[in-house]
Order: C-alpha cells, then structure tokens, then sequence
C-alpha cells in the first residue's frame, strides 16, 4: 500500500466550489489539497468549450461574492459571460489568492475509503498516490458527468464524435461539415444557431422539444452595475433571498396568473418575455405547482414558437406539449429562428429513434442522414454521477453507490448516515441547481467551513449525520418536489435521461427556507448530526 501524504483536508474538483473551499481551508489554517481531473481549475467552464457556450445567470450575480474588492473591480462585458470569460474570472482568482499550489491537476481520484481506527479517509488516485485525511469534500460539481449514449455504430463513424461537454480545446470548425447533433437541451440550443452559421448543413436530432425563452443578451448596463456595485453586499443578500426557481435577481411578480384577466396576463407575459433569461419565468408565483397557471404560461410561448418558426411542420415539432419550466429552463439567442435556414433540417427520434451510428452518419427509423462530424449535446448523469464514479467507502466498508442503490439519501445535502467527515457541497437533496450555482455553492462552503472549524475548536473527531435526521430530511425533499410540477416530466432532476438511474427527486426546490433550516441547524448544537 502506497504511503499516504496526511493532511487536514482533501478537496476533490477544482471547479467553482473547490477553489472557494480550498480558500476556506486555508484561511483556518488546514493543510489542505484539491485534486482535479482536468489539466487545469474551472471545473465546468474548463470543460465545456461547445460553440456558443455562456452562462445564462446575469454575470453580475454569477461571480464569488466573498471578495469584495474583486467583485468591484471586475468587469463583465455582456450580461451573459462566455465560457473563456468566466474561465479567465476563475484563473485570476486563482491567481490573486495563490490557490494553485495547493491544487494536483491532471489527477482522477479513484477511491476514498474511511478508517475507522484513525477516523481518517484514505484517498487514492488512478496514478497510485494516496492522502490520508480528516476531512474529504466532493466539490466536484452538479452537472458534471457526461452523458454519452450508447448507439450502436458509434465506434464504426468515420469522422468525429464529440460530447458538448469533453469539447477539443482547440475549438473546431465547422465550415465545409455537414454536421449532425444530438440533443436539445441548454448545451444543445446555445450550440445549434452557432454551428449553423459555420456548417454547410446542420442535421439536429431532436428526442424531445424543448422550452426555450430568449436570453435578451446585450452589454452591461453601467448604470446598473454602478447601482449594484455601491451596495454589492446588500445586493447579494437580497439575491440570496429571492433565489427561488427563477434564477435571477429580479424578483418574482408576486400574482397567480389566475387572478388577473387575459389581457393583463398577456400583458404580463410578453414584458417578462422582453426582459429575457431566468425572470420569464417569475412572471407569476405559481407556475411550478399551478397546472392552470403553468398552461396558461405555456401557451403564451407555443405561440411565440409558432410566431418565429416559418414552416408550421417544423413549428409543430418544436413546440413541447409538457409542463413549461419542468425540464431545466433555457435560454437561446435566436433557436428557433435557426430552423428558418435552408442548411438546417430538424429531426424527430422520438417519432422515428436512432437506430445506429454507421460510417458516414447517422440511421433512424426512417432515413440515414450524410454527415462528417457529430456533436453529442445529450447532457450528463446528473447529481449523483460523478459522486458514484468515485469508489466511496464509508462504516463497516459500506459502498455509497449501495447505500445509493435507489437514489440518493442524506441530510440536508451535506452528508450521508455512515460517511463521516465526508461533506458534498450541492448535493442531492440540497437547492443545487434549483438556485442560482453561486449562490447555492458559497452558501455551501461556509457552512462547512464554520461546521470544520467549530468542530476543530472543540476538538470533536467526527461528525455524522444521524439515521433519523437523514431519513427525514428525505422525506421533507420528496414532500417538497411533490407539491411541484418538477415531478411531472421527464427531466434529469429524477435520472429520467439515464437508462437505469433510479427515479427520485434530486435538487430541494426552495432556497430560502433552506438556509434557515441550516441555520436552525447549526444554533441547535449541529442538530440531526452526531458529533463524536
Ligand atoms: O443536457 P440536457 P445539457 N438519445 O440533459 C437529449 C446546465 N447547463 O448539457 O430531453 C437522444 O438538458 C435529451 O433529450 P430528453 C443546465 O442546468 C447550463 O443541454 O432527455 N437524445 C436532451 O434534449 C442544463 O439543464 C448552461 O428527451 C438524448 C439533451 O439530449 C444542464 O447543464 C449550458 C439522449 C440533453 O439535454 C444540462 O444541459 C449548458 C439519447 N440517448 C448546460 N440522451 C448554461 O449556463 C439525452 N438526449 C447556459
């Protein structure tokens, strides 16, 4: 057995959460090592270079908020920040708080086994290093493990395959390509329009429609940034408490869009719509738990679909007829305009599947479709999926992919019954990608933070979460999700997008009440949890 290196901390993923929480560790004064995959930090941003590729949260709320003189003197340039922007954000923070000494890139950690003789993980890594630990953090991302399909073929294409998410780093170029891609989602509708504009013929292979609003972006507003920018903290506690579903600092209308008549609520609707982004969808409070409400949401973009797109065969395609705002919303810049170009035919593999990927393209049901390149836009195995790639071993040996054999179960989001010491900044069971990531992660990472220090300072060993406390809190999740409309399609909140993932309702809708329910927590004495 390889010597380990012992430390207070091992932090796995160097992405946004990561690199606040190695921060963290060192402002405590831990001994502490983040271990990356990737050839470099940024987690997300670092891997997902598609075309097209932004974020779709107002930069001005997508940043870290816990420095302020850097969130006053950084710039974003457009209301969304591209891909390479936010990863130049990420490598200056980096580099102003000297995080990249403490960080082993290029590293896959391949287990994390709990000793309970010297309550300490052993964490190991495909290339044989090992660290010995009191503390392990899985910082490593929501939405992060690729999904990629298995097609008959796949391995037969002549040309390239690339997932939107494991994109070249050196880009590609599409000109003089007939390309084909898989896939509608956010990846997929941000790629779509770019990749048409370049290829000589785009074939998009379309399993189910998508609820798309327009993104609306343009140049920061300077006026706006100035307002926020002279009360930054105050406007980043406000965010926090309106960070419900929508996403956005810009507050829900607080009406059903039962109580108002038609002509209002079109009215309503089509400014919301003019604004862009996540606030659409705060056009009125109920359109997650009120069917009429949501219909009536619905109908107002179907027409809107029907409005832009040109040929109605094509129109009639795009245009979902499930719940509005259950899949993960997204956001475009001209989608559905896309499918009015002569070089772009929509596919539907819901009416006629893919049945193989054969040397010079793509065969369904119907029809073989020519094409030299492939992009696989089909999303990742969310929440759980690069939790479980990790061999995690807690009490007694107890496997987390066993004890997660039917979905995940923890408390509060932040540790599983059997693991202790082991915290999941965002996981299952916590507002992760209900609320707006950076919102979600910093509140995170402090309160394992202020969890890890209070525990040092009162020399505790261990702590753990209780079987009674977990086995509640996973009953409060599911009661949530199911007062909603989330339960009601077929999205990767509940694994509906991976073959045999179980089905369970992984993010807690709500974010405010949950950072009181933490707080609670923590007033209480660390209440639900044992402390040993
Ligand atoms: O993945 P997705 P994504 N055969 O799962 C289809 C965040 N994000 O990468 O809907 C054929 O949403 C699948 O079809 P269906 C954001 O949280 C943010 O686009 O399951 N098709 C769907 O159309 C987002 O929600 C940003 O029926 C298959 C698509 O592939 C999350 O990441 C940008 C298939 C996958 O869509 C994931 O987004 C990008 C198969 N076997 C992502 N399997 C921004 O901030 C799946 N599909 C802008």
């Amino acid at each position: 057995m390889a010597s380990a290196e012992n430390l207070d901390v091992v932090i796995v993923g160097a992405g946004i959460s990561g690199m606040y929480m190695l921060y963290r560790m060192r402002k405590l004064g831990l001994s502490t090592r983040v271990i990356e995959m990737g050839a470099d930090l940024g987690g997300t941003w670092y891997w997902n270079r598609y075309p097209g590729a932004r974020c779709d949260t107002d930069t001005i709320e997508y940043s870290y908020s816990f420095d302020e003189d850097l969130q006053q003197e950084w710039e974003w340039p457009e209301r969304y920040p591209t891909q390479p922007e936010i990863l130049t954000y990420l490598n200056h923070v980096a580099d102003r708080h000297d995080l990249r000494p403490d960080i082993m890139f290029s590293t896959r950690v391949e287990a994390a086994v709990f000793d309970e003789a010297s309550n300490r993980w052993r964490v190991t890594t495909a290339g044989g290093a090992a660290f010995s630990a009191r503390f392990l953090i899985m910082a490593t991302g929501c939405i992060s493990e690729p999904n990629i399909p298995e097609i008959a073929g796949m391995e037969t294409f002549e040309g390239p395959i690339h997932h939107t998410a494991r994109f070249p780093h050196e880009g590609v170029d599409f000109s003089g390509l007939r390309a084909g891609v898989i896939g509608t989602g956010s990846s997929g509708v941000q790629a779509i329009p770019v990749i048409a504009e370049q290829a000589t013929h785009l074939t998009v292979f379309q399993r189910s429609p998508q609820w798309s609003v327009p993104a609306h972006n343009r140049p920061t507003d300077p006026d706006l940034v100035a307002e926020i920018k002279a009360d930054y903290a105050g406007f980043r506690a406000r965010n926090r408490l309106e960070s419900g579903a929508q996403l956005s600092h810009i507050p829900a209308n607080d009406v059903s869009a039962l109580e108002v008549g038609e002509a209002e609520r079109q009215r309503i609707l089509e400014e919301r719509w003019q604004l862009g982004g996540f606030p659409f969808f705060g056009a009125f409070n109920d359109i997650v738990i009120n069917p009429e409400s949501n219909k009536a949401t619905a109908d107002f973009v179907r027409a809107k679909i029907r409005a832009i797109v040109k040929d109605p065969a094509v129109a009639e395609m795009l245009t979902p007829d499930y719940t509005i705002h259950c899949k993960r919303p997204v956001l475009d810049s001209g989608y559905f305009e896309t499918y009015n170009r002569s070089n772009v035919r929509l596919v539907d593999i819901n009416a006629a599947p893919i049945q193989a990927i054969t040397p010079r393209g793509i065969r369904t049901a119907e029809n073989e479709y020519a094409l030299d390149i492939i992009v696989l836009a089909t999303g990742f195995d969310a929440m759980t999926g690069a939790l479980l790639k990790i061999d995690i071993r807690g009490r007694d040996g107890l496997k987390l992919r066993d004890k997660w054999a039917d979905g995940p179960v923890n408390y509060l989001g932040l540790q599983v019954t059997g693991f202790p010491n082991l915290f999941t900044i965002t996981g299952p069971g916590s507002p992760s990608v209900l609320t707006n990531m950076m919102v979600a992660i910093e509140q995170h990472v402090e309160w394992v933070t202020d969890c890890i220090s209070y525990m040092v300072e009162r020399e505790h060993a261990c702590i753990e979460a209780s079987a009674e406390a977990q086995a509640a809190w996973v009953a409060h999740v599911n009661e949530v999700a199911s007062g909603t409309l989330w339960v009601s399609c077929h999205n990767w909140y509940q694994g509906y997008n991976i073959p045999g993932k179980p089905r369970v309702f992984m993010p807690l809708p709500n974010f405010p009440p949950y950072v009181e329910k933490c707080e609670a927590v923590v007033a209480n004495g660390y209440e639900g949890f044992v402390l040993s």
